[in-house]
């Protein structure tokens, strides 16, 4: 707590805190919202960056500067339609003028505007809430649209590269005696199954079919800031994992969390399906955005992008469980086994609705 209190105090810019409490539901690094006495801006979101997670997180927050510079000067030429508020979040300086503050016990800590009179939702809610949703991404791809890769780093090497995730699988299965349960034999057969095909984004990038483009790496439902006045979306907000990637990761992460209506923490994963109705919405919302981003190689992708995205993120919890919950915050020990299960029936269902999914996408291109 006083560390808390103290790392507050190097990023309030007038004013006193008052308050600090726990924020949002991130899997990776420690939120709070911070609040002030003050005449100006009320809150602020302060963030200990989880160093075993991003082991340069000046990294992390070099590219969060990047972005917000580069985002500010590109926003004023992108209409959107009348009236449309639209905020990114910017980084907050300390009063030396750093993006962060390291406390006496080396952790790292950053801080970052609160946007106001909005909402993230851990589902979506119906259509409406979808098409913002997609909006939002839309916009996001289109305000980085002209921003070189090069200008950002990669904070987190291998993200979204499913091969690299197959390989640490791999890795830990050497080490790890699979613990005897239906869920860890039905999970252990389910990567097995569709480990050739896991390349597939992977060697299209390689054979030179799909290019590296900044990306925000962790578009989910509740990375996507609604107006409560209006119900629209207008901000995006957790960037930590942009940096140079495909926008099929994106797109695919999106898709995964914002069509599966049980939520991605359900513990009902027998109940787990694909929603085709949200990912129309979603990609009606996105696609006028992005269009003029999409090349056909890129459409081309699209299905196989959905459903690798799902598989990929159960790869990483059913990973993670095996060795002994290290990467992602668990409440419990079998947490990770139970995400796990969770995306690889959505996984399964997305397979399922194929024909149908990549009609979808054929009618909206
Ligand atoms: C993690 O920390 P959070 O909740 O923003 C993870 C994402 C996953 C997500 C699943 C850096 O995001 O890749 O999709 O959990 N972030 C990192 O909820 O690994
Ligand atoms: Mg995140």
């Amino acid at each position: 707590m006083e560390n808390l209190v103290a790392a507050a105090d190097q990023f309030k810019l007038h004013g006193k805190v008052t308050d600090i409490q726990e924020h949002g539901s991130g899997n990776v690094n420690d939120t709070f919202l911070v609040t002030l006495d003050s005449e100006g801006e009320k809150h602020f979101i302060l963030q200990r960056i989880n160093m075993r997670v991003f082991p340069r997180p000046d990294l992390v927050t070099q590219n969060m500067r990047t972005l917000a510079e580069h985002g500010h000067r590109r926003i004023e030429s992108l209409a959107f339609g009348a009236g449309r508020r639209w905020e990114l979040p910017r980084p907050l300086l300390t009063e030396g003028g750093s993006d962060h503050w390291v406390d006496s016990e080396g952790s790292f800590w950053r801080a970052i505007t609160f946007i106001d009179g909005a909402k993230s939702f851990d589902t979506v809610k119906d259509l409406e809430h979808g098409r913002e949703i997609g909006f939002a991404l839309g916009v996001f791809h289109r305000l980085m649209s002209d921003l070189p890769t090069e200008a950002l780093a990669d904070t987190l090497e291998g993200f979204h590269i499913t091969p690299h995730y197959l390989r640490r699988y791999d890795d830990v299965l050497a080490r790890a005696t699979l613990p005897n349960s239906p869920e860890v034999t039905h999970s252990f057969r389910f990567v097995g199954e569709r480990r050739i095909w896991a390349h597939v984004l992977e060697d299209a990038k390689a054979q030179g079919r799909l290019l590296l483009r900044p990306i925000h790496g962790d578009p989910k439902v509740n990375n996507i800031m609604i107006d409560n006045a209006t119900g629209q979306a207008i901000s995006i907000i957790d960037l930590d994992t942009v940096k140079p990637g495909l926008v099929h990761y994106d797109i695919g992460d999106c898709l995964r969390s914002c069509c599966n209506p049980a939520g991605e923490e359900t513990e009902r994963w027998e109940a787990v399906g694909f929603e085709p109705d949200l990912c129309q919405a979603i990609l009606q919302g996105y696609l006028p955005l992005a269009r003029d981003v999409l090349t056909e190689n890129d459409y081309d992708h699209l299905y196989h992008a959905i459903r690798l995205i799902a598989f990929e993120l159960g790869l990483r919890f059913f990973t993670d469980y095996l060795e002994g919950n290290v990467y992602f915050k668990v409440r419990h020990r079998e947490h990770n086994l139970a995400r796990a299960l969770v995306q690889f029936k959505l996984t399964e269902s997305i397979e399922s609705q194929e024909a149908s999914i990549r009609a979808m996408i054929q009618d909206m291109r």
